[in-house]
């Protein structure tokens, strides 16, 4: 039965992906009315896509709810699930707990103005539907708005042409076609190397190479996981002590205090177990030190290089000298990446040597003058990450100024889930907290529960606003600037900056003081009576 969507809940949630759902889960919990909008047609958030080759990034089992109703019937098949796996977890968690009577699906938000008089956002979506609940929960992902650059000519291209955020749910045949992808980030890597064997040709448009780290897929033993489960309660406990949201953590010790031999045997061991084993636990230097990080690249470079057949290939794949740190892009993890560029099928073109030009009926033109002809056209050039999720939306607080207007000349929000002038609203796994350095599951669960236990606070004590104050956003702000754990970061042109989407204010946008420091900052917030918060008590006429 489809929910009419109009009526004053308690809470909103935009977004049915893992903190969408967790927070219905937990709002439930308490008894509070709950729903969800959600602008797909099913649930997963960004995972309900389907690009070739799309798949995690992070470990089995830390990439999934802690909530044991949820993990302990069910067998994941992969050790870095395939976006078909996380579909059916999704349809299991549904069946598991029943989440899709409380969503409603095709539901755009586009617009939410928060109204003093009743202390309430009202909530407008696509279609004219309109809500009016107490407190807003946006959890609409890091990547929810995706970015094509204004490639002239794109329209005319006569092929068939996406991005891969918004790939068709229908296959799009790849096989035998002459196949073209702009960009080598984490889905780039992915398609390229799903396409790369089926393909009549194969072309990649590189700016900067990725580097990437060993994936080490494998299959599940059902009876082994089994058995594993006994540790979950634990391992998930862990996820949220350590700096990086996973149950792996930095190796305590500088690069240089260990001899060149330790060196290469921790390096060998990471890369043999895997994944983002190779970064998580490096030496604990290495993200802030250049010179320690150049020794890193250079281990991963040698690593890459033994595997491409052609020195041109070589260079533009694994260049001697790195062109910004290891780690100031995120590394994406591949099986057969490098496989793909010893096929005699497949041309790497090299922007930096010849840029596109434009996108023409057949193909796309370079610099050099060369049209390469294409019948599929893959967009693989990421998303205004972070804070595009929110201000694509007219989220208007108080004084009337929106969440885009507010954020025009850099982001200010106080804790990374709440900004000044929007009171009753919350946003999860988004700007200025530890998002794109953190395991997913485990950032959304921390800020989660905050939010629950913040709007408990506030139902409990008849609490109708809750307003952070300017000061505290200050702060907040000044401490994400200031956390030098990831210092190299800032010097890639990355989305981890804002530095991808052209007149985007550059600067950090995440917290790098590490998942465990945030959650104890949080929870010492809410200990001391929501330092920095302002509430109105006050239950204004209309406002029940
Ligand atoms: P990313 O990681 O932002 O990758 C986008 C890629 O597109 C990257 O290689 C860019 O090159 C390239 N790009 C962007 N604009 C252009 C233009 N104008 N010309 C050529 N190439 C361009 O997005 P993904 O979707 O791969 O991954 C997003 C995140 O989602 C990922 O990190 C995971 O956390 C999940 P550049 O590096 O800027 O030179």
């Amino acid at each position: 039965e489809p929910f009419d969507g109009i009526g004053e809940l308690d809470v909103l949630v935009v977004g049915a992906g893992f903190s969408g759902i967790y927070q219905l889960y937990q709002f439930r919990k308490l008894g509070y009315s709950v729903k969800i909008f959600e602008a797909a047609s099913d649930l997963g958030g960004v995972w309900f896509n389907g690009y070739p080759g799309c798949r995690v990034d992070s470990d089995h089992p830390l990439y999934q709810l802690s909530l044991p109703e949820l993990w302990e019937d069910f067998t994941w098949k992969e050790r870095y699930p395939s976006w078909r796996e996380l579909y059916d977890y999704f349809q299991y968690v549904d069946r598991k707990l029943d989440v899709k009577k409380d969503v409603s699906f095709n539901t755009r938000v586009v617009a939410a103005h928060f109204d003093q008089e009743i202390d309430r956002w009202i909530v407008t979506t696509e279609d004219g539907l309109i809500a009016r609940p107490r407190f807003l929960v946006l959890c609409v992902g890091f990547a929810s708005k995706s970015y094509t650059p204004a490639f002239k000519g794109l329209e005319r291209f006569e092929g068939i042409c996406h991005h891969t955020a918004h790939w068709p749910r229908e296959d799009v045949e790849l096989t035998n076609k002459r196949v073209g992808v702009i960009g080598t980030g984490a889905s780039g890597v992915q398609i390229i190397q799903e396409a790369g064997p089926k393909v009549a040709h194969l072309t990649v448009f590189q700016r900067t190479p990725n580097m990437t780290l060993p994936m080490r897929q494998k299959d599940l033993d059902a009876t082994l996981q089994e058995q594993q489960k006994a540790l979950y309660p634990s391992l998930f406990r862990r996820n949220k002590q350590t700096g990086s949201g996973f149950s792996f953590e930095r190796y305590p010790k500088p690069l240089f205090s260990a001899t060149p031999e330790e060196r290469v045997l921790h390096w060998e061991d990471l890369w043999a177990q895997g994944g983002f084993h190779f970064t998580v636990s490096n030496f604990n230097d290495y993200s802030m030190n250049e010179d320690a990080n150049r020794e890193v690249y250079n281990f991963w470079r040698d690593k890459v290089r033994k595997r491409i057949h052609d020195p041109r290939m070589q260079e533009l794949l694994a260049p001697t000298t790195p062109p910004h740190p290891l780690g100031a892009k995120r590394c994406s993890l591949e099986q057969s990446y490098y496989e793909v560029f010893n096929q005699p099928n497949v041309t790497l073109v090299d922007l930096n040597e010849t840029d596109i030009s434009e996108v023409t009926s057949k193909g796309i033109l370079t610099k050099d003058g060369i049209e390469h002809e294409l019948d599929v056209l893959v967009l693989a050039t990421g998303f205004d990450s972070l804070t595009g999720g929110l201000t694509q939306i007219d989220i208007r607080g108080v004084d009337g100024v929106s969440i885009a207007e507010k954020w025009a000349n850099g982001v200010y929000t106080n804790l990374g889930m709440t900004c000044a002038n929007f009171p009753n609203m919350f946003f999860i796994y988004g700007v200025h907290a530890p998002t794109a350095f953190s395991n997913g599951p485990t950032c959304i669960e921390i800020q989660g529960d905050w939010v629950v236990q913040c709007i408990k606070h506030m139902k409990e004590n008849g609490l109708t606003a809750i307003y952070p104050t300017p000061e505290a956003e200050a702060e907040w702000r000044g401490l994400v600037m200031n956390t030098g754990y990831r210092a190299l970061v800032n010097s890639a042109k990355s989305w981890y900056v804002g530095a991808n989407i052209p007149g985007k204010t550059i600067e950090p946008l995440n917290y790098t003081g590490g998942v465990n420091k945030y959650f104890e900052i949080i929870e010492g917030i809410a200990e001391r009576g929501y330092e920095g918060f302002q509430f109105n008590p006050i239950l204004k006429k209309g406002s029940q």
